[in-house]
Order: structure tokens, then C-alpha cells, then sequence
């Protein structure tokens, strides 16, 4: 379980524990980590701090998983972020390369090094984190959106590749939902990352725990390739009303 610091990881991976599987729960913030582990009795958490930007810190961190925890079964890539908000003609290029180094190259590194080990199983679930945002555009998504539109198609290229193996592939797309997402988008300004949910009623993090797991739980023949899941109140990108609108 991929960014299980936060949101939607950690709504997951309490989940996912509590129904007795063993979670290893990687993100870069430890303390968080073990606050998780200390939420999920009986050590059925292993915190690993890992930046999945680093491909060999991933590979090192698989190749040494002890042995409870080792017979890796279901890959939950949702680490992720996105960084500012601005038109693409004036965004700073360290964001660019900090949500494609997140959202792409450590999505990849997760799967270079847990998909050897799923096939020669015959068996196994990855479950990739999207966005509606990949789907539905909205101003200021632009780089943001792409990576997640990089998430939609790699989950169903992986599908292809994997034609044979038992291993199944799924993309959940959820929209608006208040983790701790905005925050890092805005850097930090609470007031704005409040802002942007205000007429919303968003997702919870647990909605999203809730639909990974119902994926999980389907019998091995049935494969669910994409969810998307919005807020009943945001039919659009974003959710996003200009005051015109909202006024009517
Ligand atoms: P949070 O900010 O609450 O959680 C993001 C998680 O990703 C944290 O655990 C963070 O851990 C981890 N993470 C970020 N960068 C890295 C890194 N380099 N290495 C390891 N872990 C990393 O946001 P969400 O729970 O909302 O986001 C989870 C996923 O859901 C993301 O992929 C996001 O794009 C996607 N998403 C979010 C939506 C929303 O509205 N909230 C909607 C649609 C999709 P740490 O900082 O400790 O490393
Ligand atoms: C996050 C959803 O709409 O805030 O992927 O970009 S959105």
C-alpha cells in the first residue's frame, strides 16, 4: 500500500488490516506510519519509508520484506500529489517534475518490482489510484491530470501485458475528497485547500477504502477495470461553479 500516511493509503490500509491481511504501508513520513500501526492491533502493519521516486530504495524495500509479509498479494499504487494550480503557461517546472516523478515513475517502480513476484504466483491484484481529473479538465489541472490520464491507460495496457497471468488490474478514478491532497497542492495555505471544497460535500477517504476493497473482493474471474466515483454534488472537473453560475 502506496502512501498509507494519508487519505485515502491510510483509509485503505486500516481496511485492508483489519479484514487480517498484512499491509506493508509505505510512504516518506514515518511518524504517520506509526501512528497507523498504532491504530491496527497484532502487527498486521509493517511501516516502511520509502520515497517510491527512488527506484532502487522500492526495489531494495521489496527485495528485504520479511517473511510475514513477503507473499506480497494485492499492489495499491496511490501515492501521489499534485503540486500548484496555475495555467501550464506559467507553472514552475520543479512541480511538473515532482507530480511525474510521484504519479508515473514511482507508480512504475512499485510495479518493476512486485510484478515478478505476483506473476510467477499465478495470482494477485494492483490496484492503481486515478482521477477524475484525468477525465474531466479543469483550469489549473493540466500536468496534474495527465499523470493520472498516464494511471487510466497504463492500468489497461498492464491488463493487456498480463493476459494469461491471473494477476488483475484495476483503476479507481475518484473526484473531490478531503485528505490531506489540497493541502500539499496549495503548500501548506489551509484557507485555500478549505476553499476548494466549500460548496461540496466531498468523498471521505473511507469511500475509497470501501471501493478497493469491494474490488478485492470479487471472485477471481471477474476483473474490474475502471471505477469512477464523484461526489453526488460535483458533476464537473473540480466541482468547480464560476460565481455566475452559483448565482444562477
Ligand atoms: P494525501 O495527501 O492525503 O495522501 C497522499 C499520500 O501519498 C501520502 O501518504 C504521502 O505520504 C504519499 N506520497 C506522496 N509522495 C510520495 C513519495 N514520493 N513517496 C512515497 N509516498 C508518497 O492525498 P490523497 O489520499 O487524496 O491521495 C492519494 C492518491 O489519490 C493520489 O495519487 C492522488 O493523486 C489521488 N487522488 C486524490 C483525490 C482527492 O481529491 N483527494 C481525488 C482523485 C485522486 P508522505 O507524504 O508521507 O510520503
Ligand atoms: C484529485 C481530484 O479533481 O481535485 O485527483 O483534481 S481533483
Amino acid at each position: 500500500m502506496t502512501g498509507a500516511s494519508s487519505g485515502f493509503g491510510r483509509a485503505t490500509a486500516r481496511r485492508l488490516a483489519s479484514q487480517g491481511r498484512p499491509v506493508v504501508a509505505v510512504a516518506r513520513r514515518m511518524d504517520r506510519l506509526k501512528e497507523l500501526c498504532d491504530e491496527v492491533p497484532d502487527g498486521r502493519v509493517l511501516p516502511l519509508e520509502v520515497d517510491v521516486r527512488d527506484q532502487d530504495a522500492v526495489a531494495e524495500a521489496f527485495a528485504l520484506l520479511p517473511d510475514d509479509f513477503a507473499d506480497v498479494e494485492v499492489v495499491v499504487n496511490n501515492a501521489g500529489l499534485s503540486r500548484g494550480f496555475g495555467p501550464v503557461q506559467s507553472a514552475a517546472v520543479h512541480q511538473w517534475r515532482e507530480m511525474v516523478d510521484t504519479n508515473v515513475m514511482g507508480q512504475l517502480h512499485c510495479l518493476q518490482a512486485v510484478l515478478p513476484h505476483l506473476i510467477a504466483s499465478g495470482s494477485g491484484h494492483i490496484v492503481n489510484i486515478g482521477s477524475v481529473a484525468a477525465v474531466y479538465p479543469y483550469t489549473g489541472g493540466n500536468v496534474y491530470a495527465a499523470t493520472k490520464a498516464f494511471t487510466h491507460q497504463l492500468s489497461l495496457g498492464l491488463r493487456t501485458d498480463l493476459e494469461g497471468t491471473g494477476v488483475r488490474v484495476t483503476c479507481i478514478a475518484p473526484g473531490m475528497a478531503r485528505t490531506g491532497f489540497a493541502l500539499v497542492r496549495f503548500d501548506g495555505d489551509q484557507e485555500r485547500a478549505d476553499a476548494l471544497y466549500r460548496d461540496v460535500d466531498p468523498l471521505t477517504a473511507e469511500d475509497i477504502a470501501e471501493a478497493v476493497s469491494w474490488c478485492l473482493a470479487q471472485p477471481a474471474r471477474v476483473n474490474v477495470n475502471m471505477i469512477e466515483i464523484m461526489p453526488t454534488s460535483q458533476p464537473f472537473g473540480l466541482g468547480f461553479r464560476s460565481p455566475t453560475t452559483a448565482k444562477g
